[in-house]
């Protein structure tokens, strides 16, 4: 376990990491006792500078939570991280790509959540009745480490690599669909790019929040009402660059576009 100023430390580099955006290697190669406990006491760090700053915390993302994820990325376990209110763009957006390191882009379902919710054991049932809407995303992910070679300490450090996500297509009532078999088409610049069904994050995404609660009732913290959750991809994520169009369609809740410019 890393001390208190070693933590601080860790957060400045990756604040300055993702501020200016420039690679760094993997935290643990400099700082080898930091382990996953220790990558979140980071992002308790940037949360903190942050909420200083005046930025708003707006819900948590569910990562690495899909089959096809982990296998990418090499790690056997989801991570979880924190949404700020201005990593927020609009449906349609012309997203600038000169602020990011190696964008890249995965379709996944939100969730926006009416009642607050906590414990170390919440069902999929009460995650659903504390549900107000499911609905089309697309998260832009910007690791910040060299060549993407990462550790889960080190990826839950940087947040999740976490940097932009769009909200779009249909709202709907999570009990008018069966959220284990969305079917979801990712394509970049007309091109089929990447194919999944909902089921394949976790089995049903609402497992991602099931999770997601249990940790933060681990760090003390609840999901209150009013959070947007990212639970996660289904597919790998799709690099992108300037000029790239991507349209993510989603089986009976609409569909999203992006530019990057
Ligand atoms: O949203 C996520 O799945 C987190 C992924 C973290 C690793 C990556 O940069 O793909
Ligand atoms: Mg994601």
């Amino acid at each position: 376990m890393l001390d208190a100023a070693t933590l601080d430390t860790i957060a400045t580099q990756v604040a300055e990491a993702q501020a200016a955006p420039h690679t760094m290697p993997k935290l643990t190669d400099d700082f080898p006792g930091l382990d996953v406990e220790g990558g979140y006491d980071v992002q308790d760090r940037l949360l903190a500078r942050w909420s200083a700053d005046g930025r708003e915390l707006i819900g948590y993302k569910a990562g690495l939570t899909s089959k096809a994820k982990m296998e990418q990325m090499g790690v056997t376990e989801p991570s979880f991280g924190i949404l700020m209110r201005d990593f927020v763009d609009c449906e349609g957006s012309v997203i600038p790509t000169g602020g990011m390191i190696h964008p890249r882009v995965e379709a996944e379902i939100a969730f926006l959540m009416k009642d607050e919710l906590a414990g170390p054991d919440v069902t999929i049932e009460e995650i659903l009745d504390a549900t107000e809407f499911v609905q089309p995303a697309i998260e832009i992910l910007d690791s910040r480490f060299e060549k993407f070679k990462f550790d889960l300490a080190s990826v839950i450090a940087d947040n999740g690599s976490a940097a932009r996500f769009v909200l779009g297509g249909r709202p709907r009532r999570p009990r008018d669909l069966d959220l284990r078999t969305i079917g979801l088409v990712l394509e970049r610049n007309g091109e089929i790019a990447a194919l999944a069904s909902s089921g394949a994050v976790l089995g049903h995404p609402a497992e991602a929040i099931r999770m997601m609660v249990s940790w933060l009732h681990s760090r003390g913290r609840t999901l209150p009402a009013g959070s947007v959750v990212l639970t996660g991809g289904a597919t790998e994520a799709i690099p992108v660059e300037a000029g790239d169009a991507v349209f993510a369609r989603f089986q009976d809740m609409g569909e999203i576009s992006v530019r990057f410019a």
